[in-house]
């Protein structure tokens, strides 16, 4: 075994994963004195950053905040080199924190957690790999992320294809050449958007498959100056706690006011100038209603029409690549000229909802009507089974034989992303109905990970078994529904609603609320003995932290906060 640590399989704290949140739980659970092992099918640290290497992958929120803020001598020690960095970068970050804190000696890498079963007597859990290795610990944290877990491509027979498969997910370690090659790239979502550009400039013949466009941005990604770094350094520790309380977790202030609040030339600049920046987080939200109104939204729906139609000359190309959702109800995309690439030669665009692709062939996909595209590499970018689906693939068996799969069927019943009733002592980071998803998952992640810290700390004083019951999460799930049902994410398919997985339920996955407020509410159940952490917990204190953050309408009581940016 990898972790050194170990003399025997018993643990106070097993965690799964070694991406950010599975890296600061370890070092959070060794700081408390437990002794802890993470475990990772990666054989490395890293997560997203580990498996996602396909060309141009890079994050969308700006380094400088993508970035962990517990600790201030990596803060003093790490230097961004880009705006938005790359996955190699992004990695070696990971990987730099992982050896600052001596944080592998803690881990076990490639192995796969396949079972995770509660024993009521022992009051532990018992964790087994697909090495048959098994581990007992009293505290479970699952780090496994939102997304983690390559969705279904259902696409048949791709098992008779000639040439070579890749997804951008388990994109392989080595430099793939497309040189001379002919390639389709399936999916046309924010892995696509940002590997497209790369690939049409090596292969000979691209076809991009689209179902459905995306809304992107351009990311205007650039070297980061010297002075922009030590600007952010002077101020960093004004920033960190500012986001703590942004809705996106973003260093962002946004106008506040409805898109009606302004002249049709002054919200044309105000779009201009956060589309000239480079900014998504701050375009989806930087007039107030633009998540919650249709007429609102359509004003920067139609400014991206535009700017598609200035770079696409085509009218027919034109409206196939813009979509007729609502603006950032799928997340938008962050590009480096990939509206500018289908004016290249060898790229063409294969609408595959007027010609979906019927099955794959030995020589490549052949569509509905008949027509097979021959090529060398199919590029599946074809995403993820979101938020559950991680989870969902580990046997996961609580009180009473309560299997979380089952249980999670209809909906994925739960306690701010966090707990779920019949799992005692287990804990899931940025779980179903955390903000994570709509945030800088940083700051959400780290807020996750020091309350689960604080959750474990009263735990061992008072030896008390960490565990919500149902009665909190259907409060909890009542006030997710009320915010959700006030925006226009409930209105279109995504990941966001599940259905991009063939038979998943229809459920809005994220929190809408907001990152501030949602920290609110965190603090005011921790302030009120843990409300809503243990089953025999008086209910209404979860109500009363709740109406502390919201009225009844689901309005935040906090300034223009009431949903995310
Ligand atoms: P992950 O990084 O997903 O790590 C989870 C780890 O758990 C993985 O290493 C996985 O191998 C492991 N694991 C899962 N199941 C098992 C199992 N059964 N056994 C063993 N190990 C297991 N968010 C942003 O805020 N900004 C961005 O710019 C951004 N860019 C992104 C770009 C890409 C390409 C992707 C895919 C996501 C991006 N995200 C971004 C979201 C991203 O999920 C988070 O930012 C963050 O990296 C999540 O960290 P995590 O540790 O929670 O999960
Ligand atoms: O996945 P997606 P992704 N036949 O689900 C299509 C984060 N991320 O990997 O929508 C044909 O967005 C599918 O079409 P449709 C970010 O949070 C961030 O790109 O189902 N097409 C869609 O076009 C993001 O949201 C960055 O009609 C099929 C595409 O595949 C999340 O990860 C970069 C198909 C999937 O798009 C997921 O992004 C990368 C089929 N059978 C990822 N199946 C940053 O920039 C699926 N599709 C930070």
């Amino acid at each position: 075994m990898a972790n050194s640590e170990s003399t025997s399989n018993h643990y106070d704290c097993v965690v799964v994963g070694a991406g950010f949140s599975g890296l600061y739980a370890v070092y959070r659970a060794r700081q408390a004195g437990m002794r802890v092992v993470g475990i990772d099918v990666a054989t490395d640290v890293g997560g997203v950053w580990f498996w996602n290497k396909y060309p141009g992958a890079r994050c969308d929120v700006e380094s400088l905040e993508y970035s962990y803020s517990f600790d201030e001598g990596i803060q003093n020690d790490w230097v961004w080199t880009e705006r938005f960095a790359s996955q190699p970068e992004l990695q070696a970050y990971l990987a730099f924190v992982a050896d600052r804190l001596d944080l592998r000696r803690s881990f076990v890498f490639g192995r796969r957690v396949i079972s995770t079963v509660w024993n009521s007597t022992s009051t532990e859990w018992t964790v087994t790999d697909d090495h048959g290795q098994t581990y007992t610990a009293t505290y479970l944290i699952m780090a496994t992320g939102i997304l983690s877990a390559p969705k279904p491509h259902g696409i048949s027979g791709l098992e008779e294809f000639t040439g070579e498969i890749l997804h951008t997910a388990t994109w392989p370690d080595r430099e793939i050449d497309f040189t001379g090659k002919r390639v389709a790239v399936i999916g046309t979502g924010s892995s696509a958007v940002q590997a497209i550009p790369l690939i049409a400039e090596q292969a000979q013949e691209l076809y991009i498959l689209q179902r459905t466009p995306s809304f992107s941005l351009p990311a205007q990604n650039r070297p980061l100056r010297p002075d922009e770094i030590a600007e952010f350094a002077q101020h960093r520790d004004e920033i960190r706690a500012r986001v703590k309380y942004k809705p996106g977790g973003i260093n962002f202030e946004p106008t506040g006011k409805p898109v009606a609040a302004f002249t049709d030339t002054e919200r044309d600049a105000l779009y201009e100038s956060v589309w000239r920046e480079g900014a998504p987080f701050k375009f989806q939200s930087i007039f107030a209603d633009l998540r919650t109104s249709a007429e609102a939204n359509a004003t920067a729906m139609d400014f991206v029409a535009r700017k598609i139609r200035e770079t696409i000359t085509d009218p027919v190309l034109a409206d196939k690549l813009t979509p007729t959702y609502p603006l950032s109800t799928r997340r938008l995309c962050l590009d480096t000229n990939y509206y500018a690439t289908y004016l290249r030669p060898n790229v063409e665009l294969v609408d595959v909802k007027e010609r979906p692709i019927a099955r794959a062939v030995p020589e490549g996909l052949e569509l509905s009507d008949g027509t097979v595209l021959e090529v060398d590499v199919i590029v599946l970018a074809t995403g993820f089974d979101a938020i559950t689906g991680a989870l969902r693939n580990i046997h996961i068996v609580g009180e009473k034989g309560r299997v979380l799969a089952n249980y999670w069927a209809d909906a994925p019943h739960n306690f701010i992303g966090l707990l779920v009733a019949g799992f005692p002592n287990m804990f899931t980071v940025t779980g179903p109905s955390s903000p994570g998803a709509l945030s800088n998952m940083v700051v959400s992640i780290e807020q996750h990970v020091d309350l689960i810290m604080l959750a474990l700390e009263h735990a061992r004083k008072n030896s008390v078994v960490i565990e919500t019951s149902e009665s909190a999460q259907d409060l909890w799930a009542t006030h997710g529904e009320m915010l959700a049902n006030r925006t226009l994410f409930v209105t279109t398919d995504s990941w966001y609603v599940g259905t991009n997985v063939p038979g998943k339920p229809r459920v809005f996955l994220p929190y809408a609320g907001g990152v501030g407020n949602y920290r609110r509410i965190c603090e005011g159940l921790v302030a009120r003995h843990f409300a809503g952490f243990m089953p025999e917990n008086d209910i209404s204190l979860v109500t009363e932290a709740i109406n502390d953050v919201f009225d009844a309408e689901g309005k935040s009581k906090f300034a223009h906060t009431a949903l995310p940016h």
